[in-house]
């Protein structure tokens, strides 16, 4: 059983923060918002818990399988695999107390992989959801051998995001070359967002928690004077005039807007855990960590609120504050479905036609892996195509040609679970 799972669990998931005792359930649905219904379609049958939502119709989302990579390679943890843009036998993984591998995916039998940067000495992992959390090479990589690195620190408790450079050969990164681009304090171990990710426009995108303990104590999430609770937009291939080291490009949405720290693009974002953009359309797709109830996929857009902490997925939150507008999720999931999302991506690979547009994201206590299509605007019904109980999915990334791979922890979140990579094959 998927609960059983998650009930046995002895430490709480990577991204979850366990509801207090005290804490109020976010009230009943009635009068949340609706997607109208597809015209001509009947409405998918809603339950007490689950509003109508009137789902698109599309082409079938196709079965599949996690076929194993790399199964004798020692893993600490992985939370990222980043492919070298132009060299299939390089994947980097990322494992969450502070180091980098590089491996060559399709090596069967390799037993250890080069450490291409190892800076535990840095990283503060004591928390569960604490550590090395994401990389990404700079949009011109490996012209320009910028690896970026977003991880949190010790005394004091803080969020760091750092360019390195990157060795010509591509197998190691200097760590004396760190150069700190900006840091965020962390008030709490828990919540500290981590998904790093370059824009078709070549700016960085950076999303940070709410700063953590439970349902955002400190209202981070519509306070435009944090970047907790946001996801933000830096130009990091020019320094400021003050001597930042990065700028804020003049079109973001906050720009000018008194109170507001002119890096938010958008708000209202609890924690995701993971981003990334489809490269064919652009969208920015997360996941939205929920609180008790609710778990959440989005289209981050410029300006945006999400509305965390005054709604949690399509439903109000008590306890919260915020002025609307908001915008709502694309698709979400209850508790009886899984803990704690984990963002994915869009499928723009060629080895399985039928998941090409496809949407996948998983949970990281269920195990479960979904897709879904975006119709005219409208998601279609989401659809299990895979369960892997007992895999804690961290990641959904991608290789040169499309085929995604996941990163997780076999077994449960221990420390002492060895962690594990997946690709993604058509069932059989
Ligand atoms: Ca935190
Ligand atoms: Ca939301």
């Amino acid at each position: 059983m998927l609960t059983s799972i998650a009930l046995s669990l002895v430490a709480l998931p990577l991204q979850f923060a366990a509801p207090t005792a005290q804490e109020a359930k976010p009230a009943a649905p009635a009068g949340a918002p609706q997607a109208a219904p597809q015209r001509g379609k009947a409405r998918p049958r809603a339950t007490a818990q689950e509003p109508e939502r009137g789902y698109a119709e599309g082409p079938a989302i196709p079965k599949l399988r996690f076929a194993r990579i790399l199964p004798e390679l020692p893993l600490v943890r992985p939370v990222q695999t980043l492919q070298h843009p132009k060299d299939a036998t390089k994947l980097y993984i990322v494992e969450q107390p502070g180091r980098i591998l590089v491996a060559d995916p399709a090596k069967a039998d390799a037993k250890e992989a080069p450490v291409a940067l190892d800076i535990r000495e840095r990283v503060n992992d004591g928390g569960n959801e604490e550590g090395l959390l994401s990389i990404a090479f700079h949009p011109k990589f490996p012209e320009k051998r910028e690896l970026y690195a977003y991880y949190t620190a010790a005394k004091p408790r803080r969020s760091v995001l750092s360019r390195f450079t990157v060795a010509e050969d591509g197998m190691t990164v200097d760590p004396a070359s760190e150069q700190v681009v900006l840091v965020q304090s962390q008030p709490y171990s828990n919540h500290n967002g981590g998904s790093v990710v370059f824009g078709p426009d070549g700016y960085l995108y950076l999303s940070f928690g709410d700063g953590g303990a439970a349902n955002d104590p400190h209202h981070y999430g519509q306070d435009m004077s944090s970047w907790l609770g946001k996801v933000i937009r830096i130009d990091v291939n020019a320094s400021a005039a003050d001597g930042t080291p990065y700028s804020v490009p003049a079109d973001n949405p906050f720009v000018g807007k008194q109170g507001a720290k002119p890096e938010i693009w958008a708000l209202g974002t609890r924690n995701i855990w993971r981003m990334a953009f489809d490269p064919k359309t652009g969208d920015l797709w997360a996941g939205d960590v929920g609180q008790n109830e609710w778990e959440e996929i989005s289209l981050i857009v410029k300006g945006g609120n999400y509305g965390w902490n005054a709604r949690e997925g399509f439903h109000p939150f008590a306890g919260g504050k915020g002025e609307g507008p908001f915008i709502e999720p694309v698709v979400e999931y209850h508790h009886r479905e899984g803990m704690s999302v984990t963002g994915g991506r869009v499928y723009r690979g060629n080895a399985i036609p039928a998941l090409h547009g496809v949407y996948l994201y998983a949970d990281f206590v269920s195990g479960n892996l979904w897709g879904i299509r975006m119709v005219d605007g409208k998601p279609t019904k989401p659809f299990v195509c895979a369960r892997k109980g007992g895999l804690m999915i961290a990641s959904i990334d991608e290789l040169l040609d499309g085929t995604l791979v996941v990163s997780g922890f076999d077994g449960g979140q221990e420390r002492s679970n060895p962690g594990s990579l997946w690709v993604l094959r058509a069932a059989e």
